[in-house]
């Protein structure tokens, strides 16, 4: 044995330990209210020791990323502590407040975690766009200075049951994946069962189906050097031949379990009896539980020896809780070690009380190992997280507004008046989209900056002098990712090229554009982005019944709801072109800030932190509004609301309304303006925004900071307190029904609840009841006054 792995075995013991030290002692210091999921950790953490231990100490270098399974966050957290990256507070904090979390975390925790992960199979998915992201990276010519980076994810075999990582997988294969290997923890345990049999086979034709190398790992070095004694063969085809259920059994009923069943089916065979028979049960079990996984020599042979960049799969064998009395229980995922189970395993590891966090207690020469610690490649360069500077924003975006146009097509004006450009703002954009980029407008700036590709290939049609309106050359220097059909891999693609500035050092600025009921598709994986700080600009067009053709199943309602509450997420919803421009610069702005997180005086937002942008677009043709773009106008946009007509001193009713249906809103108050004086129209761009500045300005005023005004209460301070507010969308009502509760002014909401349906945009309306007529009839209802003569009968 080298002396390297002997080091290795030492501290993948502590690593074990200090693991099983930090879970218990959250587990017994606290009066947790989740005792069960504490213990979600300890044997599924057990399982990866040695691979964890073999990567990060060994195996990984600085450029190298990780993703690792949920429920290993106490071996990271452990790994880390030995590196010194984490503290030891912290770890007596683990799933307290403030301390290490129970999922590794790249915002909340302090010992950089390179992919969150706790939501299975989307952190897995990360790795191979961030493989992506890379190679994308280095095409244009960014970051080259840097050696290239593998991207790992260490993958729980029942993950293997999430749908995304298939999605990922083809996408993968699509793409010319390099670099990535996806580590399996093949344990052949989930939370509440032993797993189906021969999973191994699926999984090997799978991913060689998809151009990855296969790396099984099946054997330690104790059963493949019993494999060649006498009879080696005959117990090798025993474990080969071993169900699932029963190997997990016999490993956690140990030796002499072992000993009675080998002897009960292959024990009268002459060589192989006397293989079991020399080994005491101890021995006997040592033997039958070193799996591949947990043995440092097999697995190191198998990460040293793999391609240096083909995408890899390890299907590394395992046993959930190995090591611990809990091994290989079918229960075990609940599994926690008692007082007394833990005091044992104190004293076979020869740790003092008071001692359990010493990092080399019960260990002889700390001096050796310190400085085999200090030695370790992947801790060498002292950032993990990188950064670039923010590439420079124009003043304003210039577009070409039409008399009457819609926002998709807005957005598509704007993006191709950018793709002409060559600044280095428009180089740093990067645009994808599954399988929707004509259909949401993107074709413009593709046919400019072409689509992105290892390798470059000729528009056929072009070359073939067929007319069309779409030229689809893809290059490495294209700027456009085209994606297959699935919303969960661009969700995680926009986060993998949202962190770009982290992860290699290079700012990219990522546009995805995808229908807006089609969100809900990828809603874990958009979540998954924004809880890792991902930065992007999420385009979702058409939305709504506005689409009123294509029915129930391409129409969205609650994807306002979800851009309300979305944390990290600045949702907007314009009306107009000339808004839609001011907010995508602004996004572009915000995308790339990260500064302090005070709130701004002006609006309470905490716009310096920065974060990701939602546009909900529609392609409903809308007529224009002819007028110069002032500074106050457009600090109204950004901060979600303007006056497109001020209520005056007797107002009875106000309309706010948001995005496409403002013809119908401002129709309404010109009814009713013939019958009722100074009714007020509200423009509403971003109720997410509004409503974030109103909350924050509410919570400052309760702290003390009495003169603490948002913007919306600024807008409705001289609103008459009997005044009305009609608030409309096309989306669900709760999106402006708040409203009311600003400045207490009774409310009515309009907007849809129902699953939508065909038919043309004046007969949806109608039904739905967002057009003018109820808007006028709901005014009528709350702010009686006098009769509005317009008002129809409602259907
Ligand atoms: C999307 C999602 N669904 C469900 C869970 C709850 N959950 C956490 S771990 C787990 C089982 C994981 O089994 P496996 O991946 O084999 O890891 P092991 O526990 O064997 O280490 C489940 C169902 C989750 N974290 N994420
Ligand atoms: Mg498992």
């Amino acid at each position: 044995m080298t002396d390297k792995i002997a080091t290795l075995r030492e501290l993948e013991k502590k690593i074990l330990w200090l693991a099983s030290w930090t879970i218990h002692n959250a587990n017994h210091l606290r009066d947790n209210t989740d005792g069960l999921k504490v213990g979600g950790h300890q044997a599924s953490s057990a399982s990866l020791a040695t691979i964890m231990t073999a990567l990060y100490l060994d195996v990984l270098r600085p450029q190298d990323r990780v993703a690792v399974k949920p429920h290993a966050s106490p071996i990271f957290h452990a790994i880390q502590y030995l590196l010194g990256k984490q503290t030891q507070d912290r770890l007596q904090a683990f799933r307290g407040y403030q301390g290490a979390q129970s999922y590794p975390s790249r915002t909340k925790d302090a010992d950089d975690v390179d992919f969150s992960t706790g939501s299975v199979g989307l952190g897995v998915a990360q790795t191979l766009f961030s493989s992506l992201t890379q190679d994308y990276v280095r095409a244009h010519g960014w970051g080259l200075s840097r050696p290239e980076g593998r991207m790992v994810a260490l993958v729980g075999d029942a993950e293997l049951d999430e749908g995304n990582i298939f999605e990922a997988l083809l996408e993968g294969w699509k793409q010319g994946l390099r670099n990535c290997w996806w580590i399996i923890d093949y344990n052949r345990q989930s939370l509440d069962q032993v797993v189906r049999e021969g999973l191994w086979e699926r999984y090997e034709q799978l991913f060689k189906n998809f151009g990855w190398d296969v790396v099984i790992v099946k054997y330690g070095s104790l059963q493949r050097a019993a494999f060649q004694e006498p009879g080696g063969e005959k117990l090798r085809a025993w474990i080969d031949s071993c169900p699932n259920q029963l190997y997990s059994a016999l490993v956690f009923t140990g030796g002499a379990a072992w000993r009675k069943r080998l002897n009960d089916e292959i024990g009268d065979q002459g060589d192989v009896s006397r293989l079991i028979e020399k080994r005491s049960d101890d021995d006997l079990a040592a033997l039958m539980n070193n799996l591949g996984g947990h043995d440092l020599p097999s697995v190191l042979e198998a990460f040293h020896g793999a391609h240096p960049e083909k995408p890899t799969c390890f299907i590394c064998y395992t046993v959930k809780g190995f090591g611990l009395p809990m091994a290989g229980h079918k229960d075990n995922h609940a599994g926690l070690m008692t007082p007394v189970q833990m005091e044992v395993f104190r004293q076979k590891m020869g740790v003092r009380e008071g001692h359990e966090w010493d990092k080399f207690e019960g260990l002889a020469s700390p001096e050796r190992l310190q400085s085999f610690l200090e030695r370790v490649p992947f801790a060498a360069d002292k950032a993990r997280r990188l950064s670039a500077s923010a590439i420079e924003v124009p003043d304003a975006l210039p577009v070409t507004i039409q008399p009457t146009m819609s926002t998709q097509t807005g957005f598509g004006a704007l993006l191709n008046e950018i793709g002409r450009g060559d600044s280095e703002f428009a180089r740093r954009i990067v645009t994808t989209s599954p399988d929707v980029t004509v259909s949401t407008n993107l074709g413009p700036w593709v046919n400019r900056r072409g689509l992105f590709a290892h390798e470059k290939m000729a528009d056929t049609f072009k070359s073939e002098h067929i007319p069309s309106t779409f030229t689809w050359e893809f290059s490495p220097q294209g700027q456009h990712i085209e994606l297959g059909i699935a919303e969960n891999n661009l969700f995680v693609l926009l986060s993998a090229l949202g962190l770009s500035h982290s992860i290699n050092g290079e700012r990219l600025l990522p546009i995805g554009t995808l229908y807006d009921p089609f969100i809900a598709r990828g809603l874990d994986a958009l979540n998954y982005a924004c809880y890792q700080d991902a930065r992007f600009i999420v385009v979702a067009t058409p939305s709504g019944i506005t689409l009123a053709g294509e029915g129930g199943a391409h129409q969205s309602i609650a994807e306002p709801l979800i851009g309300l509450a979305q944390d990290g997420l600045a949702s907007f919803e314009p009306a107009y072109v000339d808004e839609l421009a001011v907010i995508l610069r602004w996004a572009f702005a915000y995308m790339q800030k990260d500064g302090d997180t005070k709130p701004s005086e002006l609006n309470w937002l905490r716009d310096e932190t920065g974060g990701s942008v939602y546009l909900r677009l529609s392609t409903r043709p809308v007529e224009q509004i002819e007028r110069t773009m002032t500074p106050e106008l457009s600090q109204g946009i950004v901060d979600g609301a303007y006056w497109l007509r001020e209520p005056g001193p007797n107002a009875q009713v106000m309309v706010a309304y948001t995005g496409a249906v403002a013809p119908e809103a401002i129709a309404a108050v010109g009814l009713m303006a013939e019958d009722r004086r100074d009714v007020g129209l509200l423009a509403v761009t971003s109720a997410d925004r509004l409503n974030a500045g109103w909350t924050a300005a509410q919570r400052a005023r309760e702290r003390g900071l009495v003169h603490a005004r948002s913007h919306i209460e600024r807008l409705l301070a001289d609103v008459p307190a009997h005044c009305g507010i009609v608030s409309v969308l096309d989306g669900h009502p709760a999106t402006l029904a708040w409203l009311g509760a600003v400045a207490g002014h009774r409310t009515r909401a309009l907007g849809v609840e129902h699953f939508g349906q065909t038919g043309s945009l004046a007969e949806l309306y109608r039904h739905y009841g967002i057009d003018a007529n109820a808007i006028v009839a709901a005014a009528q209802a709350i702010a009686p006054g006098r009769p509005i003569r317009y008002l129809k009968a409602l259907p």
